[in-house]
């Protein structure tokens, strides 16, 4: 270990609390984690790190979980012995559109922490609301339609706040709070996102929210760089206007520098120094393009419960099936963002109807299937005659597009994407290679108009230049070699090999950037001086193939068709 400075990034997932310390130089000096099932499901009845009301949708955390993991994985740091006095930053990364109801005792309890007992005692009556909505929850189609016909149109709503109107983001879940519980909500001083929740325990005091996370809430007008006037008004009503701007206080427009020095209920539990300082928190897919230097025209496809791909760009186009967010550290990029309920869980459905792997394969749970994807060709097709297969594997209600749950198989004319229509099945065998393609056309559909040719590579056709693959399904060959396949990628398909720690890791980058900065210095020059490639990615496929490329794009065509089709019969509602 160096003897610099060093600095702690955390991610607060759904399931897990993970803290990460790293130096100057970007080398990972310590971890620590806690696992909500594990440490906490007795205590608080959580599956999966959350909380289910089925009836109405509602998905949710006990605040109080999240309370008491800080103090467990702070203390797992200590045991470990962290220099924790060393540490002179500190940022993170926290699941997206979650949001946390302040009381109007929170900022005197904040600001009056003392050490000698744990958050979760001090805090008990900081809070209106002892849940926190979780990004699972579906609980709000009749606010959806609202804000979606509010501006206009959900294109219009797009334009505005870079997505149309979603389940799960915050301003939707915040009117519906205020229609379910008014009480609660006329007692609420504060609304925190999870990521300036978390920031505001370490300043001891209500954080102001951060300006890419902001972004997932449907309320902030982006090009106006404030907040919606008419969307605030759908949200809170005519006269409730003033009020919800208070309750949410203004934004940091810069995702770097300091909110202010860490508050003394750290410096004397866990002996933090207290010149360490916090720089502004995001959600965890800001977070993620800043595990690495992400350049344009690079995309990451993070393959784990769910499916996110997510590219860095000076472009903004927006439309209702995806998300734009401001750029958590560069003004003037943003984010793109498309985000699938249905990822990890779907491929393993489809896993799962197919035989046991036996014999050597035995031990990999994926061998059947990748056996499979990778003997079966491109869209099936073995001989000119053949029709291509398409198909949309939704086992739990779809985001992008909004299907709800069920499967549905198609073919197609190969060579021109005519002639679509359904089929009635095929061999289970071949879903192995169709949900891969259906996954990565999806991805490739929605972002073909942020795509050009990569620099020096003119004659090839638009793609991306790298891909990253993380989380659970960057392990799988198969899977990489299928999303270059479809994807491209002139430079190839990467892992980025971080240990399903790229949020954290990206949240503790952000500090280094935060505090390290020289007068104008961008996240990706600082970090892209630092970052050392060796044992951070891994190659894994070559990405673009010449001439099966193209036979992915014949057939994009009917893959939206074949959406809009089965959008008209199964719209999630
Ligand atoms: C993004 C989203 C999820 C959560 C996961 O819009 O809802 O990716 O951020 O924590």
């Amino acid at each position: 270990m160096s003897d610099g400075p060093l600095y702690l990034g955390f991610d607060l997932s759904t399931q897990q609390l993970k803290a990460i310390v790293v130096q100057s130089d970007l080398n990972v000096v310590a971890d620590a984690k806690v696992d909500f099932d594990q440490d906490f499901s007795s205590k608080y009845n959580v599956k999966k790190g959350v909380l289910v009301n089925e009836d109405e949708g509602e998905v949710f955390a006990p605040v109080a979980m999240w309370l008491e993991s800080l103090d467990l994985v702070l203390q797992r740091l200590q045991e470990k012995k962290t220099p924790l006095n060393r540490i002179r930053g500190i940022s993170g990364s926290c699941q997206q559109h979650g949001s946390v109801y302040w009381g109007r005792r929170a900022e005197s309890l904040l600001g009056g922490l003392k050490s000698d007992k744990p958050l979760v005692d001090q805090l008990k009556e900081a809070f209106s609301h002892p849940y926190a909505p979780n990004w699972q929850d579906h609980s709000t189609q009749q606010e959806c339609d609202q804000f979606d016909v509010k501006l206009g149109s959900a294109e219009r709503l797009a334009e505005v706040t870079g997505s149309a109107a979603h389940h799960r983001f915050t301003g939707t879940q915040i009117m519906r709070l205020r229609r379910k519980l008014p009480d609660m909500y006329a007692n609420t001083s504060r609304i925190s996102l999870a990521s300036s929740f978390l920031a505001s325990l370490f300043l001891g005091a209500v954080a102001p929210m951060d300006i890419s996370d902001v972004c997932g809430m449907n309320l902030w007008d982006i090009a106006g760089n404030d907040w919606s006037q008419p969307l605030l008004e759908l949200t809170a009503g005519k006269d409730g206007v003033p009020d919800l701007r208070s309750k949410l206080g203004e934004v940091r427009l810069d995702g770097g520098g300091s909110m202010g020095r860490i508050s003394s209920y750290f410096t004397s539990r866990y002996n933090f120094n207290p010149d360490c300082e916090v720089a502004p928190f995001t959600g965890d897919n800001p977070a993620t393009i800043l595990a690495l230097p992400l350049r344009p025209l690079d995309a990451i496809v993070s393959l784990g419960t769910s499916t996110t791909f997510l590219m860095s760009t000076p472009v903004y186009k927006p439309d209702p099936s995806y998300h734009f967010f401001n750029h958590p550290t560069t003004p003037g990029q943003y984010m793109f963002m498309l985000c699938y309920k249905n990822g990890g869980l779907a491929r393993e459905k489809v896993r799962d109807a197919l035989p046991k792997p036996e014999g050597d394969g035995a031990s990999d749970p994926w061998a059947t299937f990748n056996k499979h994807a990778l003997a079966t060709p491109p869209l099936d097709v073995r001989s000119d005659s053949d029709r291509a297969k398409l198909g949309l594997y939704f086992y739990l209600p779809e985001i992008v597009p909004n299907i709800r749950a069920g499967t549905w198989r198609y073919t197609c004319d190969a060579a021109t994407g005519g002639a679509l229509r359904e089929e009635p099945g095929w061999p289970a065998e071949t879903d192995a290679r169709t949900i891969v393609e259906s996954q990565a056309l999806s991805m490739r559909l929605r972002s073909q108009k942020l795509v050009r040719p990569p620099d020096g590579a003119d004659q090839l056709p638009a793609q991306p230049r790298r891909i990253y693959l993380v989380g659970g399904g960057s392990h799988n060959p198969a899977i990489a070699r299928i999303v270059g396949d479809v994807l491209g990628g002139a430079d190839g398909v990467y892992k980025l090999d971080v240990g399903g720690n790229a949020c954290a890791l990206g949240g503790a980058y952000k500090a280094v950037w935060a505090f390290e900065r020289a007068e104008g210095e961008t996240f990706d020059e600082l970090i892209g001086k630092r970052w050392k490639e060796e044992g951070a990615i891994q190659k894994v496929d070559d990405g673009y193939r010449d001439g099966v490329f193209q036979k992915y794009g014949n057939v994009l065509a009917a893959f939206e068709e074949m959406e809009e089709r089965i959008l008209k019969v199964a719209k999630n509602t």
